[in-house]
């Protein structure tokens, strides 16, 4: 058996799977779960995949299964790339490591989740943004960003001066709100722009982004 995952290449969950697949150089088989004709919602995959029928799921070369992205991710970088430094080990790297994570998941995640999802997958789905909830985002990711400006002049990354998992995390959703809905926040101030270049042109992401839009444009023009 080879490591299977079962995704859609344009879900945000699923591309950072996929770049931390790459990162490591773990080849991997990946299942389409598709979302709009409610693969998700088939009691099969509900039975035996993902309890809450959403997408990403990973089931290892030994049969392991285990769902929720950051969680798959921490498994993949243990298994796997233990040396990557993706996640340190140094009791005090691993403590801002945590720090960083805890950032990405309260004060980056969910306005940039938000933005993303008014602003992209909104229209997309034939459906109206909120110009309210819009505003609402981008005010907080503006403040927030702030703080990243803040870390970021002091560090080349958000956990140090080496690259980790929290900085990968931002790639999905930081690529849609700044090259498909137009949000300025991500290049507006020096080390901000810095960092973001930075994560943003690796090769990993630059093939799970290129992957996503060829995937996206197929699915949009049947
Ligand atoms: N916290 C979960 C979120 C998973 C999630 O929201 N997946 C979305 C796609 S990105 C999904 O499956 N949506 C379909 C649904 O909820 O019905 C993770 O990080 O894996």
């Amino acid at each position: 058996m080879v490591v299977k995952l079962y995704g859609l290449h344009w879900s945000t969950c699923t591309e950072v799977v996929i770049t931390v697949l790459k990162e490591l150089g773990v080849p991997y088989e990946f299942e389409v779960v598709n979302l709009s004709a409610g693969d998700n919602r088939k009691p099969e995959y509900i039975e035996n995949l993902h309890p809450f029928g959403q997408i990403p799921v990973l089931v290892d070369e030994d049969g392991f299964k285990i769902f929720e992205s950051r969680a798959i991710a921490r498994y993949l970088i243990a298994k796997y790339g233990p040396n990557s430094g993706l996640i340190p080990k140094d009791l005090k790297k691993n403590a801002l490591f945590e720090q960083a994570m805890s950032i990405e998941n309260n004060d980056f995640a969910p306005p940039a989740g938000g933005l993303a999802g008014e602003k992209y997958f909104k229209p997309m789905l034939g459906l109206q943004p909120s110009e309210e909830t819009v505003a609402e985002h981008e005010s907080t990711l503006e403040k927030n960003l702030q703080a990243y400006e803040r870390i970021l002049s002091k560090q080349k990354y958000l956990a140090g001066d080496e690259l980790t998992l929290a900085d990968l995390l931002h790639l999905p959703n930081g690529s849609i709100i700044t090259d498909r809905v137009g949000f300025k926040g991500l290049k507006a101030t020096p080390n901000v722009a810095r960092w973001w270049k930075d994560i943003s042109s690796r090769e990993s992401w630059k093939s799970v982004e290129a992957n996503a839009q060829a995937f996206l444009a197929k699915a949009l023009a049947l």
